[in-house]
């Protein structure tokens, strides 16, 4: 499959081609408007089949067995007669440690397996955002007939909440830690959260597992619960034995269960893609703008003027826009 024929991508996409697949994810993530363009069409006619998957969000700190979970709770999933695709949201563009690149061997075992696609991050230099890239990634795996979509994300900053806002569900990863720092997780990471698996609960780390579920049951009596009804669950498991991770994949599967049937997942949905609306006309802007002769010349005087102090920054970004706008008429 060498073509770049959108009616082709497709139909080998919608056929399950892997290929197909991993192409279209390439137009798709691509710089050349061309490729862009191709990609959009592949999307709007890859729409009717997509929006089946459980889109699950799988965020923690590096170290906390983020790939090794992976491929165990990928086991598990294909065990059951699932197709997963896993891909990474990386923001940071950190590419050395980014999600999924460079675990080839943790992750190896699930990359072999038929029923599982794997996608590492787009790397760096990417217009328009990796986030919205990744969401069109989500769209043309669940078109490819791949019914549990995995999105890794390094928890790094704002990268947990740009996954929260592409998936279903988020599931916080984390290690077990004693004393009440809490690992540094942010508050705002555990109002995003549906389910918080402290990962490690095997030999001596058992019990410190059990005692950092409970300090975090504990916090998150101070955070705004993310469903009323129904408050964010701990629970423990481990990687590397596979204690607990059958029943955590069970309350995963439960929950979605119970915001597709409530109507959550809709309006969660319809949500995310209005406010993916909003990234994407910012970025096509600003791309356009980027691309502006005047604009380039502008901004450049606007830089110095700011150096020199002799500007103010709203006042720059008011004067350029104006530019832009007075171009257009
Ligand atoms: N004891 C124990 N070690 C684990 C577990 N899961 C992962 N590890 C180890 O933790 C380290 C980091 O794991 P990795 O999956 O690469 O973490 P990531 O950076 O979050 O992707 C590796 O040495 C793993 O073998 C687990 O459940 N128990
Ligand atoms: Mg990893």
């Amino acid at each position: 499959m060498s073509s770049t024929q959108p009616e082709e991508l497709l139909e080998g996409l919608i056929q399950g081609d892997r290929r197909a697949l991993a192409r279209c994810i390439t137009m798709a993530e691509s710089t050349r408007p061309d490729h862009r363009y191709i990609a959009e069409q592949i999307i709007e006619g890859a729409l009717p089949h997509t929006g089946r998957a459980l889109r699950l969000g799988i965020t923690g700190t590096p170290g906390v067995g983020k790939s090794t979970f992976i491929n165990v709770f990928g086991k598990l999933i294909t065990g059951d007669g699932h197709r997963l695709a896993v891909l990474a949201i990386d923001p940071s563009s950190a590419a050395v440690s980014g999600a999924i690149l460079g675990d080839k061997t943790r992750m190896g075992e699930l990359a072999a397996n038929p029923k599982v696609f794997i996608r590492p991050s787009p790397s760096g230099g990417i217009s328009g955002g990796v986030a919205s890239r990744t969401r069109d990634a989500i769209l043309l795996c669940e078109a490819a007939g791949y019914d549990i979509v995995f999105v890794e994300t390094v928890g790094v900053g704002q990268s947990e909440i740009a996954v929260s806002q592409m998936t279903d569900l988020l599931l916080l990863l984390l290690a077990p830690v004693g004393g009440d720092d809490l690992q540094g997780i942010k508050r705002g990471v555990l109002e995003l959260a549906d389910v918080i698996a402290v990962n490690k609960a095997d030999g001596e780390l058992i019990n410190l597992a059990e005692q950092t579920a409970n300090e975090y049951r504990h916090a998150l009596h101070l955070v705004r619960p993310k469903r009323a009804e129904s408050p964010t669950e701990i629970v423990t498991c481990s990687a590397l034995t596979g204690n607990g991770m059958a029943e955590l994949w069970a309350k995963l599967l439960s929950l979605h269960q119970h915001v597709a049937q409530s109507g959550e997942l809709t309006t969660l949905r319809g949500r995310q893609a209005v406010a993916q609306l909003d990234a994407e006309i910012q970025a096509l802007l600003f791309a356009q703008a980027n691309a502006n002769d005047a604009f380039n010349r502008h901004r450049a005087e606007l830089q110095d003027a700011l150096r020199n102090g002799s500007t103010s920054v709203s006042a720059a970004a008011r004067s350029l826009a104006a530019l832009l706008i007075a171009d257009r008429e």
